[in-house]
């Protein structure tokens, strides 16, 4: 088997002081640098919005955390995040980056918001990652990163369904945790068979 690690969205915003700070955000990064010399590749996503986006709050004049119904189904707003080129958009700083095969970026159209790396939250639109590791030969992964119950629960389910051997490593993840979400997330991928560690 071929192994690659996925961190997924390791960046300023989502660690502790960032505009969608997740409770211990920052702990997970120095374990998941000394990770990174066990896998055959590290690849790396980053959320990456333009200004305005579908998914954020303000561009709705709503309530951060409130849900509203787009065409693709229900959308959690956001409050405003991952602002291409902004300061929380960048990688935690003391995150190994330069050991990346691949940073992948996601979330870049208006219109759609994107919580996995595989695939856009209409379920239908691809990234490119899985084009990507099948041909690098790449069947196995293992996920840590931010945060459990949204990105990271959506890209692990979609890559156990793409046929991958997925491995989530909890101690090296940490949930928004918004009505229940997280505990959802947990029994969700076990369904869809991933390995949830
Ligand atoms: C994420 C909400 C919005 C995540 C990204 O990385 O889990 N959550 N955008
Ligand atoms: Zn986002």
């Amino acid at each position: 088997m071929t192994h690659a690690l996925v961190v997924i969205d390791v960046q300023n915003d989502f660690c502790p002081g960032g505009a969608l700070a997740v409770e211990g955000g920052d702990q997970i990064v120095q374990p998941i640098n000394a990770l990174m010399a066990d896998f055959d590749a590290v690849i790396l996503t980053q959320d990456w919005h333009p200004a305005g986006h579908s998914s954020f709050a303000s561009t709705h004049d709503a309530e951060p955390m409130s849900m509203t119904e787009m065409p693709y189904g229900p959308q959690v707003l956001w409050p405003d995040h991952c602002i291409q080129g902004s300061h929380g958009a960048k990688f935690h700083p003391d995150l190994e980056i330069d050991r990346a095969d691949l940073i992948l970026r996601k979330g870049f159209n208006p219109d759609l918001d994107s919580y996995s790396a595989f695939f856009e939250n209409d379920h239908e639109t691809p990234t490119g990652l899985d084009g990507y590791l099948r041909s690098r030969g790449i069947d196995s992964l293992t996920m840590v990163g931010l945060a459990t119950d949204f990105c990271v629960n959506w890209s692990a389910t979609d890559a156990a369904r793409l046929g991958f051997d997925v491995t989530v490593r909890t101690d090296l993840c940490r949930a928004i945790d918004f009505d229940g979400s997280l505990d959802a997330a947990i029994e969700g991928m076990k369904g869809a068979g991933v390995r949830v560690g």
